[in-house]
């Protein structure tokens, strides 16, 4: 349709804003066809920096960009917002607790949350890169009691796309010809990158790859640690790559996922696979229509199943500790 977007990037000034921004301008986030209105939001001290970078958007001459509004007050960037792509977040500094990390955040994402539900769009869609990811999802939507949870989501799909590159990279086969790979759980060190569904085309991983050792000792760690490696090698985090799983989560949630195939979304649990209801956890997934479903009906062998019940443990004792501080 020609009627524009009106999109939502937070902490837009940052390295996987950087990247996103003009990933979303260029029309890679809803096609070709779609003109997008940009609404930016950063803390104060970042604004000059933000506007270095509306600057550079603008010099893009895109086809697609109808503006660009940038400020550091949610009730005013997100009023009549289709989309928030919730990347800002504070990271941990030094001598930073955990219940650090949760406090800040929860104070972020718990006004964030507030904002949205008293001016964005009905047709709104939320996905949450800052991190802790999940449970940020999980604070923004519990404040958010007119929007329908399941419009709350966060993202592992850079997770998926990681454990989809390392099986390539083990079969020697390019990436399209994989599909049904399965994140489960939260994204953090916990999660569980499940090959027991995945398939080369009609053929089962299984059936191709029957090695414990490497699932257990290097495909599942090399998945699990990936962002840590590339922080050892280029000397800051990953940015390119979160911005375009970024842009895949939402595209494909909106545009709908491949026939035969799904992707990884964390969304708020049904109960599916006896994960706790209400909890943001990550699942396979499928979209049409503008409506994703949690992939019914999967077998769960006792690995898998011991797996992904450690990552969930995890998620509920974040959600025990934001409730503590009274965020939920
Ligand atoms: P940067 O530190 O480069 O940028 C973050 C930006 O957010 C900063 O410009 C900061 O001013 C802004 N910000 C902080 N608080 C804000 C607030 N209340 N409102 C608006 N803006 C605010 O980090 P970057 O590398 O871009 O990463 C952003 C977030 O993504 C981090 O939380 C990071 O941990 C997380 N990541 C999540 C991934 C995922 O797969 N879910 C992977 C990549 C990334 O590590």
């Amino acid at each position: 349709s020609s009627t524009p977007i009106k999109v939502a990037v937070t902490g837009a000034a940052g390295q996987i804003g950087y990247s996103l921004l003009f990933r979303i301008a260029s029309g890679d986030l809803f096609g070709p066809h779609t003109p997008v209105e940009l609404r930016l939001l950063e803390i104060a001290p970042a604004l000059p920096a933000l506007e270095g970078v509306v600057m550079e958007l603008l010099d893009g001459a895109f086809p697609l960009l109808d503006s660009v509004q940038i400020g550091d007050n949610p009730e005013k960037v997100f009023d009549g917002v289709n989309a928030a792509l919730l990347v800002g977040a504070r990271p941990r500094g030094p001598g930073m607790e955990r219940r650090d990390l949760l406090e800040a955040n929860g104070a972020i994402f718990s006004a964030q949350g507030k904002a949205l539900n008293n001016g964005a769009a009905e047709d709104l869609r939320v996905v949450v890169t800052g991190n802790p990811a999940n449970t940020n999802a999980l604070i923004a939507l519990s404040n958010a009691p007119d929007i329908p949870a399941s419009r709350f989501t966060a993202l592992t799909r850079l997770d998926h796309n990681r454990a989809l590159a390392q099986l390539a990279a083990k079969l020697h086969c390019p990436v399209r010809e994989l599909n049904r790979m399965t994140i489960w759980g939260n994204h953090s060190a916990s999660q569980y990158p499940d090959i027991f569904s995945a398939r080369r085309g009609e053929q089962s991983i299984s059936d191709l790859i029957d090695d414990q050792h490497w699932l257990e000792q290097e495909f599942i760690p090399t998945v699990a640690n990936r962002g840590a490696a590339i922080i050892a090698a280029r000397g800051s985090s990953s940015a390119a790559s979160a911005a375009s799983a970024t842009i895949d989560h939402l595209r494909d949630w909106v545009l709908g996922t491949p026939n035969q195939d799904w992707v990884s979304m964390a969304v708020p649990s049904d109960g599916s696979y006896g994960v706790a209801e209400g909890i943001v956890s990550s699942f396979p997934c499928t979209a049409q229509d503008g409506e994703y479903r949690i992939v019914p009906d999967l077998e769960l062998n006792d690995f898998s199943r011991a797996r992904i019940d450690a990552s969930v443990s995890e998620l509920l004792e974040e959600r025990e500790a934001v409730t503590q501080l009274g965020f939920l």
